[in-house]
């Protein structure tokens, strides 16, 4: 039997209230469980924007689905009925428009955005956006949230929950900038708060759906399997209310930017490292059990730390310890080679900020250069890159054959680094040495 409705009884569905762009597996196992937990009827419209594959996997279980937590302590599975609707992209611009919708959130990745990394503004040059903004019905993820909100007066909240530095401002900047080339003016109010998510969410393997079976009875083909930690926090500064996530756990606050840094930069920051250090392990805690935690803490204590505004009472010591931990979770079997993809997207909020402040105090970011490093050393060496810059990267690389030639060649590209790290001759020594070891 498959998980339906007619498998597992559900209340009377709610209204969809919330438009979800990017209804992969990290929306599953977070913002979809916090939705379910505040129990106040909220629900979800799932909207794929690249892959069909999760739509026709939900949509004949009703948007059903379970979530697979696996701790060192064991695994469970629950099933979430958040999700009442699961539809492909080209429908996005007519759901958005439905009054009845308050909030839009995005989980669409670094790379969906389609802007320069080193600016953060919108790529105009981009040939997708362009054939967007020449008026045909849109297809990039900015086109088409414009496109949604072009087309209703009533308030809407624009949350994004992908793992960028100030992510409401910054899809706030890119939404001005799209309808400024458009001509196009927005008839509603619209917010952007900021906010800062974290739960760990590795791809869903065939084992994972085979476990789900065997625990809950049925057969579920959208799994989501990730671990018993989870942390969403959130700027309260919604146009047209939300659900009370506060109650399932979120935090709701005005300033979100401390706990953000703090997450990107010793969480995901060290995440990359690892992902790039740790190129010959599968699994992120065969790395830990390898020995890499060591390099991991001298980033975080040495290079991170010093860079971060810690909220007032917050146990930074402890923070650490736990990401080393979460790290180290055997249950989880997070490949590896998930998070070295798109590094060119993901090393400026994770690690080049950690760079640009220790630079500016007039230190040596010793250990972030070495996470750089071994990006560097990625790209020149990877069998299969990744990451939406691929072609760059490797032409750039092509004819370097000393790590002086592999550094010059990157540090080159401006779009990732900006202007003041090509020419920070501290960073390059840093990176030169290092890259020179690690090859
Ligand atoms: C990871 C993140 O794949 C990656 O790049 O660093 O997805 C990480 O697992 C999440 O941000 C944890 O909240």
């Amino acid at each position: 039997m498959r998980l339906s409705l007619t498998s597992r009884p559900r209340e009377v569905p709610a209204s969809v209230g919330i438009v979800h762009l990017g209804i992969g597996a990290f929306h599953r196992a977070h913002q979809a469980v916090y939705t379910e937990d505040a129990g106040d009827g909220w629900g979800i419209c799932g909207i794929t924007q690249r892959s069909a594959a999760v739509a026709s996997r939900l949509a004949p279980q009703d948007g059903l689905y379970s979530v697979l937590e696996r701790g060192p302590g064991g695994v469970s599975a629950r099933v979430i009925g958040a999700v009442r609707e699961v539809l492909t992209g080209s429908a996005t611009v007519a759901r958005i428009g439905d009054p009845a919708v308050k909030i839009v959130s995005l989980t669409v990745t670094e790379k969906g955005y389609r802007h320069d990394p080193a600016t953060r503004r919108l790529r105009v040059d981009d040939p997708e956006i362009l054939r967007d903004l020449a008026g045909r019905p849109p297809e990039t993820v900015i086109g088409r949230l414009v496109g949604g909100l072009a087309g209703r007066e009533a308030p809407v909240t624009v949350l994004c929950c992908d793992n960028l530095t100030a992510n409401g401002s910054f899809v706030r900047g890119l939404v001005e900038e799209y309808c400024d080339r458009g001509g196009i003016r927005l008839p509603c109010e619209v917010t952007f708060p900021n906010a800062m998510v974290d739960r760990i969410t590795p791809a869903t393997t065939p084992e994972d759906l085979d476990e789900a079976e065997r625990l809950l009875g049925v057969r579920d083909e959208a799994v989501v399997v990730t671990e018993p930690f989870s942390q969403w926090v959130i700027e309260d500064t919604f146009a047209a209310g939300r659900p009370a996530w506060d109650t399932a756990g979120a935090i709701l606050t005005t300033d979100v930017a401390p706990y953000e840094t703090m997450k990107l930069r010793l969480l995901n920051g060290a995440h990359s490292m690892l992902a790039y250090l740790g190129a010959d392990f599968t699994y992120v805690s065969d790395a830990i059990a390898g020995g890499l935690g060591d390099d991991l803490r001298h980033y975080m204590d040495e290079d991170a730390t010093p860079t971060l505004d810690v909220p007032r009472g917050f146990d930074l010591a402890a923070y650490k310890s736990s990401l080393i931990e979460r790290f180290a979770n055997p249950a989880l079997r997070h490949r590896i080679a998930q998070i070295a993809m798109d590094g060119s997207q993901k090393l400026p909020q994770r690690l080049l900020g950690v760079v640009r402040d220790r630079l500016a105090t007039g230190e040596e970011p010793r250990w972030a250069a070495l996470a750089v490093a071994a990006w560097m050393r990625h790209v020149k060496t990877a069998k299969e890159l990744d990451d939406p810059m691929a072609e760059t990267l490797r032409k750039a690389v092509a004819g370097a054959d000393s790590p002086e030639k592999v550094v010059d060649a990157l540090l080159s590209i401006t779009d990732v680094f900006g202007p003041d790290l090509r020419d920070s001759v501290v960073f390059r020594d840093l990176l030169t040495d290092h890259l020179g070891r690690l090859l």
